[in-house]
């Protein structure tokens, strides 16, 4: 059991990021390893590189339609879902979904400030995104997040443009990001060393972006996503591209309870593994699936 402190709690609900050290015992990391490579064997049809005409890689997976199945036993196993509760007002916690993030080869740019929720199609003050990692990663090539942005506006999402961080994925409906490289110090940023078996815990709706890494690193990132009880559906200026869940937008309306059957239960006890839906394959690249709209 690890036990969240009140400073830690605070950090989440004020900074909208919590930094947990050593939340994932040794055989645990090595466990969420062996999902990692999993989920790189068997990429969904969401899989893509972000920047494929650059020399150094930043590939993305997300939202396997097989992924709950494969992580059940570790998502029973591993404190994440105890400690995600304990962050949050209520006790229940359900698994989103999972995303893998790669960037290798040689040195790569930045990951664009931005923040999870225009891409989500749900709000609430319960939601939380685990940041995990298998190596050492320096604080200057950390994920970094500008504390508190959860309660500021919500804006467009980055379409991961290779010529414009900022470059909006709907263009209307949301005020488009700031440019926060380019006026760092009008902005509270932090970020952290991380060993293995550190977690860096966020709410979505927190602005957030990569610093570059090196040519002789790699890092390997697996992050998983989880709801609590007073997440609802909610609307964005088009149907949110995420979670990839076929018939979700049909099936919740704007500011209903998020339940869905293809989100398993974690807590207070494990329910749901049974009934979540077959769901075929994604058909596109998540870059084809976020909208590109002219500037
Ligand atoms: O690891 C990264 O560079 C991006 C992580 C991220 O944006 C996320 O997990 O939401």
């Amino acid at each position: 059991m690890v036990d969240i402190s009140a400073r830690e709690r605070a950090a989440f609900r004020d900074d909208g990021v919590v930094f947990v050290g050593q939340a994932l015992s040794p055989d645990l990391v090595a466990a969420a390893h062996e999902l990692f490579e999993w989920s790189l064997a068997h990429p969904s049809g969401s899989a893509c590189e972000f920047y494929p005409d650059e020399p150094g890689r930043f590939y993305q997976d997300l939202c396997h339609p097989e992924a709950a199945f494969a992580y059940r036993d570790f998502l029973e196993r591993s404190p994440l879902a105890d400690i995600v509760a304990q962050l949050w007002s209520g006790d229940e916690v359900w698994f989103l979904y999972e995303q893998v993030f790669v960037k290798d080869r040689a040195a790569t740019r930045r990951t664009p400030w931005h923040q999870d929720s225009p891409y989500l199609a749900l709000d609430g003050n319960d939601l939380a995104v685990v940041w995990i990692n298998f190596s050492p990663i320096a604080q200057a090539h950390s994920l970094e997040f500008v504390r508190g942005s959860h309660r500021g506006p919500l804006y467009d999402g980055s379409a991961f443009d290779d010529e414009d961080d900022t470059r909006p994925i709907y263009a209307h409906g949301l005020p488009r990001l700031p440019d926060i490289e380019a006026d760092r110090s009008s902005f509270d940023i932090v970020s952290f060393d991380i060993e293995p078996g550190d977690v860096v815990i966020f709410h979505p709706a927190v602005l957030h972006g990569g610093a570059p890494t090196t040519a002789d690193s790699r890092r390997e990132t697996l992050s998983l996503r989880f709801f609590g009880q007073d997440a609802v559906y909610a609307e964005r200026p088009e149907p949110a591209p995420a979670p990839l869940t076929a018939g979700l937008h049909d099936a919740l309306g704007v500011g209903e309870r998020f339940r869905h059957p293809a989100f398993p239960r974690l807590r207070p006890s494990v329910t749901g593994f049974e009934s979540i839906p077959k769901i075929d394959g994604h058909g596109q690249p998540l870059k084809t699936q976020i909208r590109t709209e002219p500037n």
